[in-house]
């Protein structure tokens, strides 16, 4: 009994710390309204995860060490219980529970970044080249920016990024803001993005486009 209320307050503290350490994590400011979904989502699975992972290896030392073979003995001096319909149903339901609630989740979060905007603030088309990305930047008050390779929008507006190409298959990715959208030659892809803050970041193509596709980056100028 002590041994269980040992384990119970060892895997209770192993999960409390972990929670700490992800909710500042979480807490820490995204670089889009998206790339925050994405990284509560993600702390959420890694924190099941590691807590699920500690949890079995404590299981599995205790129960190798408890029902060892000890010296002098060729049986081992503990008998486990082999058989039990409530420890059964309970290994069932419980992951169960937990990959429903994590799919439930998963959904909301597509459901938020994968949901296109009826009234941008802001339109891009992002064209790929072999081997450049072309960006126009159309303001809803009528003007339009061009540019080659770098890309400047303001913050905390909502964009709304048409992407094509007009050669071979590329693909799009500014991970700081989860976005990340193919570019493929006589079709549209869109996707948006709204920054929450001021800031450089990388743009990449990733997509094997060709010879220079490692040379395919930007920077994405984020102004206040
Ligand atoms: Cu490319």
């Amino acid at each position: 009994m002590r041994s269980a209320r040992r384990f119970g307050l060892l895997a209770a503290g192993t999960l409390g710390s972990l929670l700490l350490a992800a909710a500042s994590a979480a807490a820490a400011p995204n670089d889009s309204t998206g790339m925050q979904e994405i990284s509560n989502l993600f702390w959420i699975v890694a924190i099941l995860g590691v807590a699920i992972g500690v949890f079995v290896g404590i299981v599995m030392v205790i129960t190798i060490l408890k029902f060892r073979i000890r010296k002098g003995h060729d049986k081992p001096t503990f008998n486990p219980n082999r058989s039990s319909h409530k420890l059964e149903a309970a290994w069932t339901i419980i992951p169960a529970i937990i990959l429903l609630v994590i799919g439930m989740l998963a959904f909301q979060t597509l459901a938020f970044t994968d949901t296109l905007p009826q009234h941008p603030d802001v339109y891009v088309a992002a064209i790929g080249h072999q081997w450049y990305w072309e960006f126009w930047v159309n303001y809803t008050n009528g003007t339009h920016v061009h540019s080659v390779g770098d890309l400047s929008v303001p913050s905390n507006v909502t964009i709304l990024m048409n992407v094509t190409s007009v050669d071979v298959d590329h693909s799009i990715f500014i991970p700081a803001l989860g976005v990340h959208m193919d570019a493929i030659p006589g079709h549209l892809n869109q996707v948006w993005f709204k920054p929450t803050m001021p800031g450089e970041f990388h743009i990449e193509c990733t997509q094997f486009c060709g010879l220079n596709h490692y040379a395919m980056v930007g920077t994405l100028t984020v102004t206040s």
